[in-house]
């Protein structure tokens, strides 16, 4: 039997990366699309098939995490055997300038999903992007049992979803699971956060079309990972014989300014010609430092990080000068694993 999945927030960098293991693996996926005036489909366009063709399996409804009707009509037609939560306002600057909005999306969103899958008696294992942002001000390095303590909207509303989901289990009895990812980037990363930001202005400064880069805080440490092995552990989450909450992580930390003289250094550029500071990039309520222990993953899961921050970081620089020599165009589809 052909298993079916259902993923809100396809269009992102993980949701384009899970749509791919998931069609590899043989599965039928659906995914939630935003209406927009401009295409919003980028990180996908390699993946879609015209829906007249007989081998289709991949399909994009229209639809939204605030339509708490549309998820029930779409739930009931597709019937997913698997649904992987991802859309969110996932920016935390951002979720300082618009808390109500990212406490719609990010937080409300997700008890939507989850009572739609309830009201229409869907038998369906479901997944939580839960996030380290939820740990916040708690010391590293932060575990499954780590008291949370968020420091901006955005983390207030996911420690909101990770109850929501731990609630529909334990009331329900739904296969429920949160995962809780450290950072994870690529060359799909978006564009405003840090890494990206940093590797495509070296992209940009290496060809002389730029010579500053303005950065906020660079003292912040973040354990960051190779986000096409994170969906590989979201997948593995919704194998296992039981649900449960993991933390997803390298279990390793670089600072912001690590990362900046790591990507630098990779094009062979001193840094300290480049970077300036701008307090616009700063936040009201800083996380300083995350460093996740993904012993639980390891041993229940068999998950472990196999890209450690140098590598993503040498790994997002080239992407973005190959993106830029052939004038910024398209993606680059690296081939899985790497
Ligand atoms: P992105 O910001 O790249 O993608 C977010 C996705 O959510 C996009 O597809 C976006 O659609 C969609 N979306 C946003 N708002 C809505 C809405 N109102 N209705 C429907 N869809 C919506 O995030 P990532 O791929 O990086 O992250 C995926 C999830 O994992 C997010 O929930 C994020 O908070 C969480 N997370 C991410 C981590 C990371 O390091 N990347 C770490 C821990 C958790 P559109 O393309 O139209 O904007
Ligand atoms: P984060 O990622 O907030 O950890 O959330 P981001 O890359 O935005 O910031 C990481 C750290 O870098 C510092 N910083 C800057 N950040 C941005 N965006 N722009 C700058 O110019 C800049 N200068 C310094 C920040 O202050 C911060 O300390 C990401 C998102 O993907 C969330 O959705 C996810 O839940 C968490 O990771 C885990």
């Amino acid at each position: 039997m052909t298993k079916r999945a259902f993923i809100t927030g396809i269009t992102g960098q993980d949701g384009s990366y899970l749509a791919e293991l998931l069609l590899t693996k043989g599965y039928e996926v659906h995914g939630l699309i935003r209406r927009a005036s401009t295409f919003n489909t980028s990180r996908i366009d390699h993946l879609y098939v015209d829906p007249h063709d007989e081998a289709v399996r991949l399909f994009l409804h229209y639809g939204d995490i605030t339509d708490g009707s549309r998820l029930v009509t779409l739930l009931n037609q597709v019937a997913p055997d698997e649904v992987y939560h991802l859309a969110a306002q996932s920016h935390v600057r951002v979720s300082f300038d618009e808390p109500e909005y990212t406490g719609d999306t990010t937080g409300l969103g997700t008890i939507r999903l989850l009572e739609a899958i309830r009201m229409i008696g869907l038998e369906c294992r479901f997944y939580q992007a839960s996030s380290s942002e939820m740990f916040g001000a708690a010391s590293p390095p932060q575990h499954e049992e780590t008291p949370f303590h968020p420091r901006s909207p955005y983390g207030a509303a996911k420690v909101y979803s990770y109850w929501a989901t731990r609630n529909y289990r334990e009331a329900y009895g739904m296969f429920a699971v949160n995962g809780i990812l450290f950072n994870h980037e690529s060359p799909r990363r978006g564009e405003t956060f840090v890494t990206r930001k940093i590797t495509r202005a070296v992209a940009r400064i290496a060809e002389g079309l730029q010579d500053e880069l303005y950065l906020g805080n660079l003292y912040a440490a973040r354990d960051w990972g190779y986000a096409p092995e994170y969906v590989e552990a979201m997948w593995l989450m919704l194998q296992h014989g039981s649900p449960d909450d993991y933390v997803v992580a390298t279990g390793s930390s670089h600072t912001v300014r690590d990362f900046v003289a790591i990507a630098f250094g990779h094009a062979g550029l001193d840094w300290e010609k480049h970077v300036r500071f701008d307090d616009r990039y700063l936040r009201p309520a800083e996380v300083d430092s995350l460093v996740g222990d993904p012993s639980r993953a390891a041993s229940q899961l068999g998950w472990r990080a196999q890209v450690q921050t140098p590598e993503l970081a040498a790994i997002m620089v080239d992407a973005d000068r190959r993106m830029l020599a052939a004038n910024g165009a398209t993606w680059v589809h690296e081939a899985w694993p790497r």
